[in-house]
C-alpha cells in the first residue's frame, strides 16, 4: 500500500462529535511526546497534525483521511502529569471511551520510546487494549535516538520480553524516516 492522499478531517472534543460515516480507522496511542503526531506526519508526507517539544500538545481526537478511504486518528497522550489533574481526567474519559466503543477501529499503533522500552503505563494501556478486545501494534519510536546496534538490540528485545499480545513490532524514526516506509505495508490488512 501507498500513502496517496491525506487531509485533515477535524477535531474531535466530545464522542457524539466522531464521524458518523464507516471509514475503518488506525489509532495512534501512547505517552505525550511519545511522538505520534510526528510519526503522523512522517507517514502523510505533510505537517498536518500539530507536534510541540512540550508534552500535551494534541488535546482533541484529530482525524485525517487517508487515500480517501480510511482515517488515521491523532490521539491524546497519556501520563504528562504538568497537565491539570482535571485536565487529564478528561483527555482519559474521552480517550478510553473512544478506544472501548469505536466499531470502525481496526488497529491501535501503541507507540513506545525506544529509549525506554519497559515503562509500566504502556503496559497498563496494552492491557487495556487487550481487554477490550483491540488489535494493536507496538510502534516504537525515536529510534535515531539509540546510536549503537548492541543498544537498539538490547532495546527491542526487553520490549518483546516486556509486551505481549501485539501484531507487529516496528521500530521507528520520524526524524530520519527510518521504518516509516516498512510500518505502511502492515496497514492494508486491517483495513477490510
Ligand atoms: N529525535 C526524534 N525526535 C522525535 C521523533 N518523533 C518525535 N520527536 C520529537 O518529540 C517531540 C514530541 O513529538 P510529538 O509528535 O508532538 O509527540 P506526541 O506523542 O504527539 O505528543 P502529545 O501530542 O503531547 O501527546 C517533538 O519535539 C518531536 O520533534 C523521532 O522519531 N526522533
Ligand atoms: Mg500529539
Amino acid at each position: 500500500m501507498k500513502i496517496t492522499s491525506a487531509e485533515f478531517v477535524k477535531s474531535v472534543v466530545k464522542i457524539e462529535d466522531l464521524p458518523k460515516d464507516n471509514f475503518p480507522e488506525i489509532a495512534f496511542v501512547g505517552r505525550s511526546n511519545v511522538g505520534k503526531s510526528s510519526l503522523l506526519n512522517a507517514l502523510m508526507k505533510k505537517k498536518l497534525a500539530y507536534t510541540s517539544a512540550t508534552p500535551g500538545k494534541t488535546r482533541e481526537i484529530n482525524y485525517f483521511r487517508i487515500n480517501q478511504k480510511f482515517y488515521f486518528v491523532d490521539l491524546p497522550g497519556y501520563g504528562y502529569a504538568k497537565v491539570s489533574k482535571a485536565e487529564q481526567d478528561k483527555w482519559k474519559l474521552l480517550l478510553e471511551a473512544y478506544l472501548q466503543n469505536r466499531p470502525q477501529l481496526k488497529l491501535c499503533l501503541l507507540l513506545i520510546d525506544a529509549r525506554h522500552p519497559d515503562l509500566e503505563n504502556d503496559k497498563q494501556m496494552a492491557e487495556f487494549l487487550y481487554f477490550y478486545g483491540r488489535r494493536f501494534a507496538l510502534v516504537r519510536t525515536k529510534i535515531d535516538k539509540l546510536k549503537k546496534k548492541s543498544e537498539r538490540e538490547l532495546s527491542r528485545k526487553t520490549s518483546e520480553a516486556f509486551f505481549s499480545n501485539y501484531e507487529f513490532i516496528d521500530d521507528v524514526s520520524a526524524q530520519s524516516g527510518e521504518g516509516v516506509l516498512d510500518l505502511i505495508k502492515h496497514f492494508s490488512a486491517y483495513l477490510t
